[in-house]
């Protein structure tokens, strides 16, 4: 794992002194290999947890108040915030505070004062989830504070609804469930509308994730997200649908009475979402049974429809895909994430990394970072 739990302890021995931190935990970035702008359609997502992780380290103080510091590089100012009621600026914070409205302990009573310092190794801005991770890690934060009743779906739920009230992003649930719930070795296939999960093994040593950061910083605070989601729920109801998981895409292209009340963007959302669940499922079975083939052609079907239909990519990231599938013994490749910037993920034969790297470097425009990674585990408390 790459923890940046000294880096977080140095940066608190100089703001708060001698005494502590007590406490030290963790929570994991993601990478979704396939099921992306799926999840808040009550679709399938397939993400896993990566060994890049959110750190908080910090104690209890006992006049209520709340100081907490980020080391996060990109992270806006100030870098240290200190407030007895959440309010809101600098953005980094909203996540944090988001939580601590909503958090609920055992005791009923609202969350004690305390001194905190967060560091990251998860990539701001990357697609990679560095919302969720800190939103999960300061959860998880509380729960050493003032113990909650240990219910992981429900720490999900309200890690989510932080971020939708907080930061005001209404996400889907794929990102804090995946922070929370990832396991070591595997992918796991989420249905987001019932919450239930099948887990995948990812531990074939011939077979290699490798995510390359376009390092085009991505941000989900702008209006395309909220915009994509409420066209996916307009498309919803003029198929007469509760959402998009429950439309067949013989539903959206076969009934013209039904098809003539969607705008052609409308339509076209909705033909990715209902395609990207199809794929997902598919993709999921492929992993179960080793085809990496086949899991691979997927994800470039994703990717298409990603740009084409829900225009959620950008030129780096399509030039990325692009140089990467020409590289032989690579299976497949998509841009990861909400869009618009961040990271492609790509399957590959782990013999064959190194030169997919260097075929990167080589040919594309940009400066782009990279990490050959595995799946990882959920959020926890850092081992003494
Ligand atoms: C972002 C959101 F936070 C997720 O909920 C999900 O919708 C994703 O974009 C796109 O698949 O990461």
């Amino acid at each position: 794992m790459l923890v940046p739990e000294k880096e977080a302890r140095r940066v608190y021995a100089k703001n708060f002194g001698g005494n502590g931190p007590d406490i030290a935990v963790f929570a994991p970035g993601r990478v979704n290999l396939i099921g992306e702008h799926t999840d808040y359609n009550g679709g399938f997502v397939l993400p896993m947890a990566l060994p890049l992780v959110t750190v908080m380290v910090g104690t209890r103080r006992d006049d209520g108040k709340i100081c907490i510091v980020t080391t996060a590089e990109g992270a806006d100012e100030p870098k240290k915030v200190e407030f007895k009621t959440p309010s809101a600026a600098p953005k980094w914070a909203n996540y944090v505070k988001g939580v601590i409205q909503h958090y609920r302990g055992k005791s009923g009573g609202p969350v004690p004062g305390f001194n905190a310092v967060v560091a990251t190794s998860v990539p701001l801005g990357g697609g990679l989830s560095s919302s969720a991770s800190l939103e999960v890690a300061s959860y998880t934060f509380l729960q050493q504070l003032c113990p909650d009743d240990g219910d992981l779906v429900q720490k999900a739920l309200t890690c989510q609804k932080a971020e939708h009230t907080f930061p005001g992003v209404p996400c889907g649930i794929m990102d804090q469930f995946i922070s929370v719930m990832g396991k070591e070795g595997q992918a796991l296939l989420i249905d987001c509308r019932s919450l239930e999960v099948k887990p995948l093994p990812l531990t074939d040593p011939k077979l290699s994730v490798l995510i390359t950061n376009s390092n085009v910083r991505h941000e989900l605070t702008g209006s395309e997200y909220p915009t994509r989601r409420r066209q996916c729920e307009e498309a919803a109801k003029a198929l007469g649908k509760e959402s998009l998981r429950d439309a067949s895409m013989e539903e959206l292209e076969g009934n013209s009475a039904k098809k003539d009340s969607l705008s052609e963007v409308c339509y076209r959302r909705a033909r990715h979402v209902i395609s990207e669940i199809e794929r997902t499922t598919k993709a999921a079975e492929a992993l179960e049974n080793g085809d990496y083939q086949l899991f691979g052609k997927l994800m470039v079907e994703s990717h298409n429809s990603l740009r084409d239909d829900y225009e959620v990519s950008c030129p780096e990231l399509d030039e990325l895909v692009s140089i990467a599938v020409e590289v032989p013994g690579v299976y497949g490749s998509r841009m990861t994430g909400g869009g618009f910037g961040g990271c492609t993920v790509t399957l590959l034969e782990t013999s064959v990394a190194e030169r997919t790297k260097e075929r990167i470097k080589e040919k594309f425009r940009g400066s782009p970072s990279f990490y050959i990674t595995k799946p990882s585990a959920g959020s926890g408390v850092l081992p003494d």
